[in-house]
């Protein structure tokens, strides 16, 4: 076996990560690192993107190309680069408030482009840099500075929302289980097309008050133990289905069928080419009829 050339260290930058002491966004950066080392991409072919939050910090704590933009818009920047220079490995990145309040348009035309990005939410149920308001995805009930008399409002069901999207890889972490994150992340970032992690990553300041590590690992359930299989999309719906109840972790969707954006275009232009004409029926008949 060929050794890797990188470790670690050679994605770390020299911020040091302002995280509270505790925060669960210490061990996703931690799982990115081991990931993007195990994998043994150089740097500076990596582009990283996030929006803003505590969370969507975490391109600066690395050596990769990128910014922390503007808040919810870690999508669009990451397509963007991603359809500048296609030869870059792309990573977005940031919070459950981020990605699915104030972000959550970009979800389905992200998807139902199908860019080669690797987007990892960082899922603390709660508005962590702006001091503890209740965000998309926070538990009903939680008392917050918004939420006084308690949350009455039903949550946002990320995996839900994305797999109804048509996206090719959905996953769950946990902080608790940072083997299996670091493997989610090196699967979604080697799938061709847009892959999605979601990460319940504690938030010790302003989320639930008991020890949400012990809790995190009370209800995870390993999908790598119950024999799911990930080709399946109904079962994949039913786990989906539990999110918020359950805390089901590992591969939860994945089909490989699906067309990545830059090859599709690619055929497009090949296509267009011959025919001398565009486009070519065909090929969007395989790839947008059939699915
Ligand atoms: C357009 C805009 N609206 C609101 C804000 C304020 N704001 C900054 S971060 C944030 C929410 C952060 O929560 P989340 O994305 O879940 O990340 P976390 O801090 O919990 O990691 C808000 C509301 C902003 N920066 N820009
Ligand atoms: S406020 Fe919460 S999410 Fe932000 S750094 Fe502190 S623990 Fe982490």
């Amino acid at each position: 076996m060929e050794a890797c050339p990188f470790t670690k260290k050679d994605f770390q930058s020299d911020l040091k990560p302002i995280w509270c002491p505790g925060c669960g966004d210490f061990a996703v950066l931690n799982s990115i690192y081991q990931a993007l080392a195990g994998i043994g991409i150089a740097p500076h072919k990596l582009a990283f993107l996030s929006g803003i939050g505590c969370s969507s910090r975490i391109p600066g704590y690395t050596t990769a190309y990128g910014f922390n933009s503007v808040h919810g818009r870690s999508l669009p920047m990451a397509q963007g680069v991603k359809a500048a220079n296609p030869d870059l490995t792309v990573l977005a990145a940031g919070g459950d408030g981020d990605g699915f309040s104030i972000g959550g348009g970009h979800i389905s035309h992200i998807v139902r482009r199908n860019p080669d990005i690797t987007y990892i939410v960082m899922d603390n149920h709660i508005y962590g840099l702006t001091k503890g308001q209740a965000g998309p995805t926070t538990v009903p009930g939680t008392v917050s500075v918004t939420t006084p008399y308690g949350l009455s409002e039903t949550p946002v069901n990320p995996l839900l929302q994305i797999l109804a999207s048509g996206c090719g890889f959905v996953a769950q972490g946990s902080t608790h289980d940072m083997k299996q994150l670091v493997r989610l992340i090196e699967d979604g970032i080697r799938y061709k097309g847009f892959a999605f992690i979601n990460i319940d990553s504690p938030c010790v300041t302003y989320g639930r008050e008991e020890d949400q590590m012990k809790e995190l690992k009370a209800r995870a359930v390993n999908l790598e133990e119950t024999g799911h299989d990930a080709k399946n999309k109904l079962a994949a719906y039913a786990i989906a289905e539990e999110y918020g109840r359950k805390l089901h972790c590992g591969l939860i969707y994945r089909n490989d069928t699906l067309t990545e954006y830059t090859e599709l275009q690619r055929q497009v232009k090949v296509a267009a080419k011959a025919a001398g004409e565009y486009p070519r029926e065909e090929i969007f008949e395989r790839n947008f009829l059939v699915h």
